[in-house]
């Protein structure tokens, strides 16, 4: 929160704005006021909250950071997502991306929280103040600066309402935007990094949704050159807007005939909204450990879900003996599995190090499996895409994922550069190099994408010849149990060590120590969510029942301290 006070510690303003945008900013903000007591805060995944809770108001000044981040950073484009995920339909949301379209950056944040938390009366003079706090070295050179923005949006039916609010907000200051219409989170992020690296000498792709369908689908084919994939595979689109975009794409990829791919689209009707994300998507997958009851998928059918905004993807099937999930960090195995034989197949192993991005809620045997079995280096970090994201920025070739389904693969630019420029001494090698630089274009290098995630599983599934049986067969999931604990103020409970670790309230990790200690495999963890106002406690054992008692012991010692 380092931008929250200062705009208002500064002496008068350097430069006032012209009368007109004042004038202009107090009348577009006039019909979207606080409501009374609410508080805004730009949280994991920017603000969220259901879309008739003053959320207009936020994302009227959602508009106004994205102007100011844009001038700060010599009209670079900003991109402005409209989602709330796999919330319920009447909840909305905002986010902010960054140039290369990664994420807002983490010190802009303060600045978010600020101006949603500003009231009507004080807006235009605020803004105002944070011109002259945020853009010093702008005013000094150019004050008409222009601002450059894209939006994005699913398909809740509070978007279009939430749009017009942010088109008011950017027309009173005069930015200049470019609105997409339905876009996937994930293809936003696509669009401001195509836009932003028009100029460069290798440019990220052709901002148009052809261009992103395009690029991954010949992406794809490359990949798929002398593979086969066995069988259809049914995609659960949660009723948002992955459905339309995955159909589309399927325009572009070849079919199972062509040696391409036979995808079977299932829930994917938008034009009910109340259906969004009801009894589907990779969230109720994920928390109920079942099949979706509308999916229609026989015994053995290889199927995957999305959320909301096709930013998560989990895998599952069911057989004889009931329901597989096969989550985010098998999605990352597989990946890391694929990406090392590849780089060593190409004769680059010293020099293409694939490293893998975990949080706290990865199960234990998957890490064990990582470390022992994979032989690829781990790093843990704190709940929340952004974190994991930086984090695999430092290898060579960084997997990361949330248990989730949130995650991607990156690949630095000096793997990319070995990559492209190594020539190949025999067709083993061309294929291998072939393969791990259409992997680069398939998988989308800016944020977790469903969507080619789910493409770029296939293809190695197709690679390795496996069942998701086989998959799942490599570790065997230690029995897991999470909880949501209501507290009476989660602030007091902070975590360190990658939150796997209490470090306040004092006395509270030894208590969770000795509970642990006396499970074989144990392993607990509770941490204040982001997202909701409870702690979370994850607990893991050797057996199902050892892990459910070891949750209710953390859970009871959560309750003592909160
Ligand atoms: C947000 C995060 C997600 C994380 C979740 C944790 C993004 C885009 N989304 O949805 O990655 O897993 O929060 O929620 O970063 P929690 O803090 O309530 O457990
Ligand atoms: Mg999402």
């Amino acid at each position: 929160m380092s931008g929250l006070d200062s705009p208002f510690n500064k002496p008068k303003p350097v430069v006032s704005l012209d009368v007109r945008v004042l004038d202009a900013l107090a009348a577009g903000i006039l019909p979207y006021p606080v409501p009374p007591g609410r508080k805004y805060e730009y949280g994991t995944a920017g603000f969220r909250m259901k879309a008739d809770a003053g959320l207009e108001h936020v994302v009227f000044t959602v508009g106004l950071i994205a102007a100011l981040r844009s001038k700060l950073l010599k009209s670079a484009t900003i991109g402005i997502m409209i989602t709330a995920s796999h919330n319920p339909p009447e909840d909305n949301g905002v986010k902010l991306v960054d140039p290369m379209g990664d994420m807002l950056q983490q010190s802009w944040e303060g600045y978010a929280t600020t101006l949603a938390n500003t009231q009507n009366a004080d807006l235009a003079k605020t803004y105002e103040q944070f011109v002259n706090d945020i853009l010093v070295s702008v005013i000094s050179q150019n004050q008409d600066r222009p601002a450059n923005v894209v939006i994005g949006r699913d398909t809740r039916p509070s978007g279009p309402g939430l749009v017009k609010a942010l088109k008011a907000a950017l027309d009173a200051v005069g930015a200049t935007y470019q609105d997409y219409g339905y876009l996937t989170t994930p293809q936003l992020h696509y669009m401001v990094r195509c836009i932003n690296t028009q100029k460069h000498p290798v440019p990220f792709g052709i901002p148009t949704e052809e261009g992103y369908y395009q690029k991954m689908a010949n992406a794809f084919k490359t990949m798929m050159y002398g593979r086969k994939i066995n069988g259809p595979v049914i995609v659960d689109c949660a009723n948002g807007v992955g459905a339309p975009k995955l159909k589309e794409l399927i325009k572009y990829l070849p079919t199972s005939e062509e040696g391409g791919i036979d995808i079977k689209v299932v829930n994917d009707d938008i034009l009910k909204p109340e259906v969004l994300n009801h009894d589907c998507g990779a969230d109720y997958v994920k928390t109920r450990q079942r099949a979706p009851p509308g999916s229609k998928a026989a015994i053995n059918d290889r199927c995957c879900s999305l959320d909301g905004d096709a930013d998560r993807l989990v895998y599952y099937y069911t057989d004889s003996s009931g329901f597989h999930l096969l989550d985010g960090d098998r999605i990352a195995i597989l990946g890391a599995v694929f990406l090392k034989e590849m780089a060593e197949k190409a004769g680059l192993a010293d020099k293409l190090k694939v490293g893998l991005v975990q949080t706290a809620y990865a199960n234990g045997a998957s890490t064990e499996y990582v470390k022992k079995v994979l032989d690829v280096p781990i790093e843990v970090t704190a709940t929340g895409v952004k974190h994991l994201h930086h984090a695999a920025a430092r290898f060579d070739i960084g997997v990361y994922f949330e248990a989730n389904g949130h995650g991607t693969i990156l690949f630095s630019e000096k793997a990319t550069q070995i990559i492209r420029e190594t020539q190949p001494r025999n067709p083993g090698q061309k294929y291998a190099l072939d393969s791990l630089s259409a992997s680069i274009d398939l998988i989308n290098q800016t944020v977790g994408d469903a969507i080619s995630d789910m493409l770029f599983t296939e293809v190695v599934l197709a690679y390795k010849s496996w069942t998701p049986e086989n998959w799942l067969g490599i570790y065997k999931d230690l029995p897991n149990r999470l909880v949501r604990v209501t507290v009476k103020d989660r602030s007091v409970f902070r975590t360190t060590d990658a939150e796997r670790k209490l470090e306040s309230p004092k006395g509270i990790q030894n208590e969770i120590n000795k509970a642990v200690a006396s499970y074989v495999k144990g392993r607990a963890f509770a941490r204040p969510s982001g997202t909701e106002d409870v702690l979370r406690v994850y607990a893991e054992a050797h057996y199902p029942h050892e892990a459910e008692a070891l949750a209710a012991q953390v859970e009871e010692i959560v309750k003592k301290y909160g």
